[in-house]
Order: C-alpha cells, then sequence, then structure tokens
C-alpha cells in the first residue's frame, strides 16, 4: 500500500478562499502532502476583510479532531485560528492525548485579522502558552503576537536582544522553537528569526521583499508550509527556512493577480508537488 504524508489543519474558517483553514488546505496540497482539516470557527469575511467570527461548539471542535486523529495518521498537525480560551483547552486536552502518535505540532498564534478583527480573547493568552506550547515543536508568532505571548514591550522596531528576551520568555521551559516573523518589524528587512527552545537564536532568515497587495493568508500559509515540510522529514531550521522560499515565490506569482476587491492572497498553486512520491 501505498500512503501520502498527511498533515492537519486545526483553523478557522475563511470563506474568501485565502486565509485560515482554506490557505492551509492549498498550501499542503501543493507541497505534496494530504491536508485533513478540523474546523475551529466560521468567519464572515471576503478579501476587504473579516466581518463576523462564529466559534464552533467544544463538543464539536473535540470531536472532529478526536475521530480523524483516531483514524488518519498525520505526520504533523498545525493550530492556527482557536477563538476561545475553551478551544485552546479542548485542542490541547485531545492533542496531549495522541501526542505519542504526531511527530510535530506547529502553532501559529493567530490574534488579530489583518483588517483589525480579534481572532483570539485576551483570556484565552495563559491558557495557550501553558496548555498547548508545551506540545509544539514550533510556534510562528508575528511582532505583535510575540509582544502578548511574551508580556514584554518591543515597539515597532525591537533590538536583536529584546526579540531574544522575548522567545525566551515564551518557550519557558518548553521543547518549543519561536520563529518570530519579520513582516510587523519597521525596519524594511522582513527577517524571520527561529529560537532554539530557551530562546538560543539559531537562524534567521532573509527574503527578497516584494511588493504585492496580495498577502492575504500569508502568517497560515507560511506555518501550514513548515508543518507540511516538518512531515516530509526536514529538520526544524530546514523546514522554516523551504516554508519562506516557498511562501516568497507564491507571493511573486500572485502579486499581479486580482482576487476581489481587497487584499488578495499568493498563488498557492504556482508549482505543485505531486502528493505520492513514486
Ligand atoms: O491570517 C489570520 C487568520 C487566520 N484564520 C482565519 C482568518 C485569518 C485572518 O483573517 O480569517 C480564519
Amino acid at each position: 500500500m501505498r500512503h501520502y504524508t498527511t498533515v492537519l489543519s486545526i483553523a478557522g474558517s475563511d470563506p474568501s478562499g485565502g486565509a485560515g483553514i482554506q490557505a492551509d488546505i492549498k498550501t499542503i496540497s501543493a507541497l505534496g502532502c494530504y491536508a485533513a482539516a478540523a474546523i475551529t470557527a466560521l468567519t464572515v469575511q471576503d478579501t476587504t476583510g473579516v466581518k463576523a467570527v462564529w466559534p464552533v461548539a467544544d463538543e464539536c471542535l473535540e470531536g472532529q479532531i478526536r475521530s480523524l486523529l483516531s483514524d488518519l495518521r498525520p505526520a504533523a498537525v498545525k493550530t492556527g485560528m482557536l477563538p476561545g480560551k475553551r478551544s485552546v483547552q479542548v485542542v490541547a486536552r485531545v492533542l496531549d492525548e495522541y501526542k505519542s502518535r504526531i511527530a510535530h505540532i506547529v502553532a501559529d498564534p493567530v490574534m488579530v485579522s489583518t483588517s483589525g478583527m480579534p481572532l483570539m480573547p485576551a483570556d484565552a493568552i495563559e491558557a495557550y502558552k501553558e496548555e498547548l506550547l508545551p506540545l509544539a515543536t514550533m510556534l510562528t508568532p508575528n511582532l505583535p503576537e510575540a509582544e502578548a505571548l511574551a508580556g514584554i514591550a518591543l515597539g515597532s522596531s525591537p533590538a536583536e536582544e529584546q526579540l531574544q528576551q522575548a522567545a525566551s520568555a515564551i518557550s519557558g521551559g518548553t521543547h518549543c522553537h519561536i520563529l518570530i516573523k519579520g513582516g510587523h518589524i519597521a525596519d524594511g528587512k522582513m527577517i524571520d528569526r527561529l529560537y532554539a527552545p530557551g530562546g538560543t537564536l539559531l537562524c534567521r532568515y532573509t527574503a527578497p521583499a516584494v511588493a504585492s497587495p496580495n498577502l492575504h493568508g500569508t502568517g497560515c500559509a507560511l506555518s501550514s508550509a513548515i508543518a507540511a515540510y516538518l512531515a516530509l522529514g526536514c529538520s526544524v531550521q530546514e523546514a522554516a527556512g523551504r516554508a519562506k522560499q516557498w511562501l516568497t515565490r507564491a507571493i511573486e506569482s500572485g502579486a499581479d493577480v486580482e482576487v476581489g476587491r481587497g487584499s488578495g492572497p499568493p498563488d498557492y498553486f504556482f508549482r505543485p508537488e505531486p502528493s505520492v512520491k513514486r
């Protein structure tokens, strides 16, 4: 029997197809893996922004994940939008039960949409740090998310030591690597920094800045691509590097494509990989 390399995304739905679970499914598929998806919330949204968020019932969320994990064997799990403290706890509890069967969890701490809609309430942050983070291989905060998780003010252009302190405060005593994304750092350099558990800087990733209005879903896509590359056997450092390279090319390819009236997504399928290696 042949097998797909399966990646499970646990995230919110973006019906415009740019971010959330739709971005995750496209990314995971484009990288040659099999995408399974458990939905944490429905959003009302188009390319101009998020209009409303409807969390799914905790029982429904738990049922989806439990059912998938007892049937499929995902090599990696990615978590995205978790719309409340209870959903963080439900996801963490079920993943903890199945952790011996899941090689990697990549946690994207989605807090606010690009259009400014809060996607995770403040009271969920402690549960996120205490219950989900210890299960994860990698966390992928942007600057405001790193600030909220670390409880350290970073401003818009933090020094290297401040970022390192934040990574150290977030990962604490866990085994979780922290990838602080550079998109919100006001130095124009777009450097992503990967820190080992404990906060030692492992790698700085740079990519040519691409001028594109179509950046909707790039955070979701990056964490899904990292999960896919980990599932395919890459090291943490290699997975983060390859994911950024792939995303940069997807952004370049989608830069002049119009999708709706607002911010469109990158071109996830600029170069799809086959899903079964022969
Ligand atoms: O990009 C963060 C994000 C994640 N998940 C869902 C979203 C968004 C942003 O709009 O809608 C479902």
